[in-house]
């Protein structure tokens, strides 16, 4: 939630669920703004879905034709709710018809169907056709945070997903094209593991921050000071 990289374009996620809806529009407009040619990506979830401020946010995107993908990653639960219980509308891409928004229901299972969808609504938002909604049919394995055990769905639901797991799908596609052998695969494993052992050892090493540093980045304003007790 917490990654921020301005340099490479990533501004962030959100606390505020939602709240990436409206700022992605913004940064879609400073884009057209300044007449660069780059596309916003814009990804929230199926609860932020039921927020307000996508349909304040749809509107002015098409009244604009901002250069915006949105991007829903339906996974089915909102925390622990599901779908079914926040809205008689499951088909979350069909929010985009109240705007005249082009909009598409993804099978978000399978990677190069994603990648379709996605350069389709890019090749469309880098042409001056505006915005596009998409509708990515996903799932989470985990709960949503390690204070949720998931029991709010069957067994047989998860196995299911897991059987159709994007991954897997993909080392299969890569195996069977040629693209890697098992041996190169078992070596980007290790490598990714070795980065993050790396990552783990510096933060257990590193001392704790001091108490003073709670509130620095966070205001704008660099001569405020918070007091500590
Ligand atoms: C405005 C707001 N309301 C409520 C919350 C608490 N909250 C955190 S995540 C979440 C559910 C978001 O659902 P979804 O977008 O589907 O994300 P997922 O659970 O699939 O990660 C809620 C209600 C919040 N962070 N912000
Ligand atoms: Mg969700």
């Amino acid at each position: 939630m917490h990654f921020f990289s301005k340099e490479h374009h990533f501004f962030g996620g959100h606390g505020i669920v939602g709240g990436q809806i409206g700022v992605g529009a913004g940064l879609a407009f400073a884009e057209q703004y300044r007449g660069t040619d780059n596309v916003v990506l814009c990804f929230f979830g199926d609860g932020a879905a039921r927020q307000g401020v996508l349909h304040e946010t749809f509107n002015l995107a098409m009244l604009w034709n901002l250069p915006v993908v949105f991007i829903c990653e339906n996974n089915h639960y909102a925390m622990g709710t599901s779908i079914e219980r926040t809205s008689n509308v499951l088909d979350i891409y069909k929010l985009a018809d109240g705007f005249e928004m082009p909009g598409d229901s993804v099978d978000g299972m399978n990677p190069e169907t994603v990648h379709e969808a996605v350069s389709r609504a890019v090749k469309r938002a880098r042409e001056k056709g505006g915005p596009t909604l998409l509708e990515i049919k996903t799932y989470r394995y985990k709960g949503h945070s390690i204070s949720d055990p998931g029991k709010y769905r069957t067994k047989e639901e998860l196995e299911e997903y897991k059987s159709k797991d994007p991954i897997l799908l993909t080392l299969h596609t890569i195996k069977e094209k040629g693209i890697a052998t098992d041996e190169e695969i078992a070596a980007i494993d290790k490598r990714i593991e070795d980065v993050v052992e790396a990552a783990v050892k510096f933060a257990e090493e590193s001392p704790f921050p001091d108490a003073s540093e709670v509130l620095k980045d966070v205001y704008a304003d660099p001569n405020y000071e918070f007091i500590v007790d």
